[in-house]
């Protein structure tokens, strides 16, 4: 009975102490899949409790003396009947009700068109980081890299307020793209390029990381979503753009060489 109790005990005690997901993104779908998370744990709890005292009730009866210690049976018929078809209606309930979120996410059709007609960049999981490619400003990200695209790693700048997807992809082995502050988890595999979007209501900075053992590396792969103003992010696309570009030399320096070829 030790480890039940134990179990127990650590899940009223955890969230208390912080021992629980990391603060969420405002956004519905991700409140509907803590939503889900949450009727899940509930229903595992109830049935993991329920058959713990089950249990505890045969042992005692079964070790009692005064019922005369343990008995034999060949199984009940009726009670096979009922805990087949109880979890079975359960299991049914359960693939029914979460249908629409898992559509929401995964079903590219019913992504919000304004995501689904312009992807804002690429990310490429690799052992071990996530490499970035955006269209440059202006322009739409094609799906072959064009040469005028702009390449960051472990470093994706979304505007906030708006749905956006990006298109995923993996160069080697299997890894996931997870975003703990927006509940969102997608496999990226290889051969494949997965649509995937979100959407943050809020500023800030939240964790990219990697939810598939993917090698050595695995727990360092780990990028950074910034979600900020459309201004921001405008003005973030042209300062990589402008990164991008750089030979080293100053504008004043490059004038003075094209002036002299002219003259
Ligand atoms: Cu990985």
């Amino acid at each position: 009975m030790f480890w039940p109790l134990l179990a127990i005990a650590v899940c009223v005690v955890a969230p208390a102490n912080g021992w629980w997901f990391p603060g969420i993104a405002p956004w519905e779908l991700g409140q509907q899949i803590d939503d889900l998370f949450n009727l899940l744990l509930i229903i595992s709890t109830v049935v993991f409790i329920g058959t713990q005292i089950a249990l505890g009730y045969v042992l005692w009866k079964g070790t009692s003396v005064k019922t005369g210690g343990a008995w034999f049976s060949h199984g009940s018929h009726n009670l096979e009947v009922i805990w087949t078809i109880l979890p079975a209606i359960i299991l049914l309930f359960i693939s029914l009700y979460q249908m629409d979120v898992l559509a929401r996410i995964r079903v590219m059709s019913q992504f919000p068109e304004q995501a689904r007609d312009a992807p804002v960049a690429e990310v490429s999981a690799r052992q071990f980081e996530w490499r970035i490619r955006y269209p440059a400003p202006g322009k739409k990200l094609m799906p072959q890299p064009q040469p005028t695209d702009l390449y960051t790693v472990n470093d994706l700048h979304v505007p906030v307020g708006k749905p956006v997807m990006i298109r995923l992809r993996s160069e080697d082995v299997q890894h996931s793209f997870g975003l703990p502050e927006l509940r969102l988890m997608q496999d990226a595999v290889p051969g494949l390029v997965i649509p995937v979007w979100f959407q943050s209501n809020t500023t800030g900075k939240y964790d990219i990381v990697c939810k598939e053992l993917c090698g050595w590396g695995h727990y360092k792969m780990q990028g950074e979503l910034t979600v900020e103003l459309e201004e921001e992010y405008d003005a973030y696309l042209q300062a990589l753009q402008a990164k991008m570009n750089d030979d080293g030399f100053s504008a004043e320096a490059n004038n003075a060489v094209a002036q002299s070829n002219e003259e």
